[in-house]
């Protein structure tokens, strides 16, 4: 994968709270271009595994349980500087200190269920691309 793309998920709160739509206008309104996409449930397995650098953090049982516990929207997105782009797209991590109008301000729950994930580097965003999609669900 090229180093203007990055990786995606519209979380389980987000697509529970009918978020999908509204989420994807803001991300084509910042620019960038729909690469791969797919609705999707993750399993136990895929869980741990994609959250694995936080697997001795004391939530990562909530996040896995949370990550798996309804569908997801998964996608790969291509912009110019598009990791960079995207995390400041989304706001931080926990809504109450996320900038106003981003995604997470907009449209999480709280810092365990905020709506979206990014990719936090090139490296990972090929990575958790791969993860998801095989080349040729990637256009
Ligand atoms: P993400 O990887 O999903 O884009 O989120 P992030 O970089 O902003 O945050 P990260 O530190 O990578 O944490 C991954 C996800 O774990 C959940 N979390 N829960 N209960 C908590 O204190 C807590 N802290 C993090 C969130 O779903 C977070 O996005
Ligand atoms: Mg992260």
């Amino acid at each position: 994968m090229s180093t203007n793309r990055t990786f995606t998920m519209i979380k389980p709160d987000a697509v529970e709270n009918g978020h999908i739509g509204a989420i994807l206008e803001k991300i084509a309104s910042a620019g960038f271009k729909i690469v791969a996409m797919k609705y999707t449930q993750l399993s136990l397995r895929d869980a741990q595994e994609f959250y694995a650098i936080h697997k001795e953090r004391p939530f990562f049982g909530e996040l896995v349980e949370f990550m798996t516990r309804g569908p997801i929207v998964s996608a790969i997105l291509e912009k110019e500087n598009a990791v960079e782009d995207f995390r400041a797209l989304i706001g931080a991590t926990n809504p109450a200190e996320a900038a106003e109008g981003t995604i997470r301000k907009l449209f999480a729950t709280n810092i365990a269920e905020n709506a979206v994930h990014g990719s936090d580097s090139d490296e990972n965003a090929a990575i958790e691309g791969a993860f998801h999609f095989s080349g040729r669900e990637i256009y």
